[in-house]
């Protein structure tokens, strides 16, 4: 304590807590205010896909699935998996079913298309989405549109069609928003976790359809994704066959041996008499098997072409 208190001190003090006060709580205020009623503009996030740490497991959404703007309001779609995806806006009267299948060659579906301000009804597209850098495609890993006009406008993932869709919801300037970015967030995380349970559940499942002669070529639900050859190394015997199956609803594959050709869209090779050197199943549709003859013993790894970059790999040992 000091020997000279200065009474006026005091006075001087709560003087200037009232000015700072006065001059913060306005601020403070008007930044709860926007939280809620949405006078300003401004920029929301959505996720492009999902996947576990291993990427093993990947998802088919766009989260939040539907997300609540207003007039003048800008999404930014944010890549979140290492499988492509695309953020893509029909024109008025085109469908989805349209589109498909995906087409890797053309710049309608893996180059960015239209402007950054969204019209309504024209076409526009994202280009290819992922959080890495080896797809195989010039990725993106942000895309962000404005969006001046009310309306809800759907949009899809141009590469898993009609099972990936999203809305942007947009009402008038000034509308109170129902949820907050957080609020959206916390939902996100939820429905992460619930995909990646979903696709670990289809894994144990392929795990009891597979042997050493049947490998499951991935699955998939038109949720989650599961990236991976069922079992990744089969032994068998020279002159025995391996059936590879698509297990899934929606997603391609291709049981792909040697090098890897340009396009891999095609078959190639004979799979009735396996040696070694190339062999392409071509797209393996979903709900179709793949059978290879392997007449020759030797080690053999193959790839799915469309996946191998995030771990879709396997190998067969042909004993004598
Ligand atoms: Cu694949």
């Amino acid at each position: 304590m000091t020997a000279h208190p200065k009474p006026l001190l005091l006075p001087r003090l709560r003087a200037l807590m009232i000015l700072l006060l006065a001059l913060v709580l306005p601020v403070a205020l008007s930044g709860t205010a926007a939280a809620d009623s949405g006078k300003s503009a401004r920029t929301w996030t959505v996720q492009v896909g999902s996947e576990s740490s291993d990427q093993a497991i990947q998802g088919m959404s766009f989260l939040p699935k539907n997300i609540f703007i207003n007039a003048g309001d800008k999404v930014t779609w944010e890549a979140n998996s290492a499988e492509i995806h695309t953020v893509t806006f029909l024109a008025a009267g085109q469908t989805i079913e349209s589109t498909q299948p995906f087409d890797p060659f053309s710049p309608l579906y893996i180059s960015a298309q239209g402007g950054t301000s969204y019209d309504g009804h024209s076409y526009y597209n994202s280009g290819v989405m992922s959080n890495v850098s080896d797809s195989g495609f010039a990725e993106v890993d942000s895309y962000t549109l404005k969006f001046p006009d009310a309306g809800d406008f759907t949009y899809y993932c141009l590469v898993h069609g009609a099972a990936q869709k999203g809305t942007v919801h947009v009402r008038a300037k000034g509308t109170d928003y129902p949820y907050t970015q957080e609020q959206y967030n916390n939902r996100v995380d939820r429905a992460e976790r619930a995909i990646i349970r979903d696709g670990y559940k289809q894994w144990s499942d392929a795990r009891d359809q597979a042997d050493s002669h049947t490998v499951i070529a991935g699955s998939d639900d038109g949720v989650a994704m599961v990236m991976r050859f069922i079992e990744p190394k089969v032994v068998i015997h020279v002159g025995e066959k391996v059936s590879f199956v698509n297990n899934g609803m929606g997603e391609p594959h291709t049981i792909t041996f040697g090098d890897e050709p340009a396009n891999p869209f095609p078959p190639l090779g004979d799979p009735a008499n396996y040696t070694g050197g190339q062999l392409n199943s071509g797209l393996l549709p979903p709900g179709v098997t793949f059978t290879v003859t392997f007449n020759k013993a030797g080690v053999y790894d193959y790839i799915c072409a469309l996946h191998d970059y995030f771990g879709m790999a396997g190998k067969v040992v042909v004993k004598d």
